[in-house]
């Protein structure tokens, strides 16, 4: 199955009809041999929920809440790291046929953007498989007084679970928001640095809520820019998506997706098409031969340094 970096960056995916990328999608789906975890990461409201849902509406043809996602202006924040089976036979108008290793996305909470280590720390911990599912964000993170320290947080989740490893990283921003720099800086020094002893995820970026960008043309440009050079994606195609996703009405600002009798969401072609573009370039071969975890090499503990003795301390008396 596997194919080569040429063919990764033809324009081949965009002339294929929805029906042949459905079926590329189902062939990489049954023709893999580890399951695949996908963390989606990014601020609070950026759409992590409600891409996890249309991108197995995209591939399964009907809907189903895999995960709550907020709607109709109800928040609906989720506070957890919430393992989620995609494509499970259950969800699908037609099975997948031999899908026998799985893609989990991880649904995180919403993210600050916040440049302190312990967030970057925490991302590190999980991409490692050491953060269990339904882990509660926040309670971890905070302690009474404040953000916990780093080898508090190295301490809790010091073991690894292999089921739990990471194999990419979704990055979510919304194209009518300022792109969160602080967030994007930690996920690039987390994923693919040489800080962090030779962990190496494939970042995908997703530019979210692209049906604002007629009223927010110069916020959008910014954002991708930021995005883009911080996360060092220029050029990199089969690396970005720009789209729109199956989002509810909010009376009087949005008039939503359309719904079935039964307020399921109606399928949209335009939507199905960028997702299955996606989902195929994240099963893509070639980003499974890049993954490296760096939790083998052993990390030191930085002691806060002592205050220089004053001279006459040493004196003897
Ligand atoms: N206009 C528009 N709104 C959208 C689109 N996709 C999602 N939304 C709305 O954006 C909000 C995003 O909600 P979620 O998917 O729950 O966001 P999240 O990133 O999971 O948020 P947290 O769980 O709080 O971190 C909801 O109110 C959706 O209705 C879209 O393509 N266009
Ligand atoms: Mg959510």
């Amino acid at each position: 199955m596997a194919a080569s970096n040429s063919e990764m960056k033809s324009p081949e995916m965009n002339i294929l009809t929805l029906s042949d990328l459905r079926a590329k999608a189902r062939s990489l789906l049954s023709g893999r041999s580890q399951d695949l975890n996908v963390l989606v990461v990014g601020e609070p409201g950026s759409c992590k929920s409600t891409l996890i849902n249309s991108m197995n509406m995209a591939l399964a043809e009907q809907w189903s809440e895999l995960t709550s996602f907020g709607q109709g202006g109800a928040s609906n924040n989720t506070l957890r790291l919430d393992k989620v089976p995609m494509f499970e036979d259950q969800s699908m108008k037609e099975k997948v046929e031999n899908y026998e290793k799985k893609v989990y996305f991880w649904d995180c909470a919403g993210m600050e953007n916040n440049l302190d280590e312990v967030y970057g720390e925490f991302i590190g911990l999980t991409l490692d498989g050491k953060v269990p599912d339904k882990t509660n964000v926040f309670d971890v993170l905070k302690d009474k007084d404040g953000l916990i320290s780093i080898r508090a947080l190295r301490e809790r989740f010091a073991t690894v679970n292999e089921e739990n490893r990471f194999h990419r990283l979704l990055f979510l921003c919304t194209c009518d928001n300022p792109a969160p720099e602080n967030l994007l800086k930690l996920v690039k020094q987390t994923t693919a640095s040489p800080h962090n002893k030779g962990r190496n995820i494939p970042v995908f970026l997703v530019l979210s809520k692209m049906d604002k960008i007629k009223t927010n043309e110069s916020t959008y440009k910014a954002t991708k820019d930021m995005a883009f050079n911080t996360l060092n994606l220029q050029g990199n195609k089969q690396r970005t998506t720009e789209l729109s996703l199956y989002h509810a009405e909010i009376e009087g600002k949005d008039e939503g997706c359309p719904l079935d009798a039964f307020n399921m969401f109606l399928p949209n072609e335009d939507i199905d098409r960028k997702l299955l573009i996606l989902l195929c370039n994240l099963l893509h071969p070639a980003f499974d031969r890049t993954v490296t975890h760096g939790d083998k090499v052993e990390i030191k503990h930085v002691e806060p340094e002592k205050p220089p003795k004053k001279r006459n301390e040493c004196k003897p008396s």
